[in-house]
């Protein structure tokens, strides 16, 4: 009788703590748990209008510059001349979407006013990214030789930036002079041209610009250190480091990126090498498993110790990467992470330290890899939770950063506090992101391409 009673007890309490575990869920967790499947051809048609939306703040405010800035409705160059970042990076998202209207706008807009004979410096990496990355895509939609015509021009401008010591090249180059600046680089900068260069030898027959951007890479690779890291800074004349930090973040990230991708998309065995052994040093000291998850920490590279648990909003990429690369597994629980860091906000912060949630840098600045890597394991799963994330994030975007006029990155995620930004990439990456992942395949072949890091896609084959 007093043993039943104890188990009658012991039952009751069993089902009181699990009945309390089930209702303290918090209301993402209890989306993310149920059977539901979110309406993908409806969330395509919102992220379509959302994006029309945005364009027209641009149209509005900001017509043949840069950017626009949304709360002043405004508009910002990046230099003394436009070069048109906003039209170029919004222009391929407009084809897929089936914005013709906009389509048109745009590509009136950069026929009419592109150019880049100009006395100007720009920065060698992002107008290589954006604008060159944007005219080659936009070329390979199109079909239309004036893109190429652009491409080529503006390539054979950036290359001169290669023109140091070590083949690594410079942060600045003037457009119209070729006069370079800046020899603290760092990987990213160093190493985030051969998609483009690449696909501009592809277009152009001409194998230069591969060539001088492998170079470059294998070049900084060649420096790592004999654990197999690379640091966060580095002289180009001379080839020394000034940062040994060692990390997956901004500044380092799309070095590895565009080694795995540059492997696939021109079948190069020493990019895959290159990739593959730098996987390994990652795996082996960034990853840190101590803290409620996957993360990926800051180390020294030269001894491999955990400096700084840090992780952010641009470290996101990493599982797209992983998943691309054939770890699932990994790739899975690092964006469990990445959508843990995101929630716990409401919206991610720039950067988080991951052994007390807290934010580090607490801005969000409309970045896009959190949709990224839900969409790459959306393809490489088909498990709708990834779907379920990106609606989440989706109307989290919309919640807090869509304005009267466009979208604005936050100050900061604990507030919402508003920004008086909105970077091209929010076109070419973030809603484009949400567009492919919740189009689910149905218009667009994730298999048939290789996105640049701004999310510009290229053919896989060169036929
Ligand atoms: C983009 O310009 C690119 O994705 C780059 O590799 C990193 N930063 C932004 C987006 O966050």
């Amino acid at each position: 009788m007093k043993k039943a009673g104890i188990l009658f007890l012991s039952l009751l309490l069993i089902g009181v703590i699990s009945l309390k575990a089930q209702t303290t869920r918090l209301p993402y967790e209890q989306i993310m748990d149920n059977d539901e499947r979110p309406d993908t051809k409806a969330l395509v048609t919102q992220v379509t209008s959302m994006y029309a939306f945005a364009w027209d703040a641009y149209k509005r405010c900001a017509w043949g510059y840069d950017d626009v800035r949304p709360i002043s409705r405004t508009s910002h160059n990046w230099y003394s001349r436009s070069l048109l970042m906003t039209p170029i990076d919004a222009l391929d998202g407009m084809i897929l979407m089936g914005l013709t209207k906009q389509k048109e706008e745009a590509e009136k807009l950069i026929f009419d006013r592109l150019k880049f004979d100009v006395d100007m410096e720009v920065q060698n990496f992002e107008v290589s990214i954006r604008v060159l990355g944007g005219l080659l895509s936009a070329y390979e939609l199109e079909k239309d030789h004036r893109f190429l015509d652009m491409a080529k021009d503006l390539g054979d401008r950036l290359i001169k930036s290669f023109d140091s010591p070590t083949g690594m090249p410079y942060r600045y180059v003037n457009l119209a002079t070729g006069k370079t600046r800046g020899e603290i680089s760092n990987p990213a900068e160093i190493g985030t041209y051969i998609i483009e260069y690449g696909i501009l030898s592809r277009h152009t027959g001409d194998p230069k610009y591969f060539d001088i951007a492998k170079r470059a890479m294998m070049n900084l690779y060649s420096r790592r250190s004999p654990i197999g890291l690379i640091g966060s800074s580095i002289n180009v004349e001379t080839g020394e480091w000034t940062s040994t930090s060692s990390h997956i973040s901004g500044g380092i990230d799309s070095f590895y990126e565009y080694a795995l991708k540059a492997s696939i998309l021109f079948n190069d065995a020493e990019l895959h090498e290159m990739w593959q052994s730098s996987l390994e040093g990652i795996n082996k000291f960034m990853k840190d498993t101590r803290f409620n998850g996957t993360w990926y920490g800051h180390v020294d590279m030269n001894d491999g110790q955990i400096k700084k648990t840090a992780y952010g909003s641009l470290d996101a990429f990493f599982a797209a990467s992983l998943a691309m690369a054939g770890d699932i597994e990994t790739a899975r629980e690092l964006q469990e992470s990445n959508f843990k860091m995101w929630m716990t906000f409401g919206i991610e912060p720039e950067q988080l330290d991951y052994s007390t949630m807290k934010p580090i840098y607490p801005s969000y600045e409309l970045r896009p890899e959190n949709f990224e890597s839900a969409y790459y394991l959306y393809q490489y799963t088909h498990d709708k939770r990834y779907l379920k994330m990106g609606d989440l994030m989706f109307r989290n975007l919309i919640q807090y950063c869509m304005d009267e006029v466009g979208f604005c990155a936050l100050a900061d995620v604990t507030t919402k506090e508003k920004k008086d930004e909105m970077e091209s990439f929010f076109f070419a990456e973030t809603l484009k992101y949400a567009f492919l992942l919740f189009d689910e395949g149905r218009t667009f072949n994730f298999n048939e391409v290789i996105f640049n890091t701004e999310a510009h896609p290229y053919k896989r084959s060169a036929h």
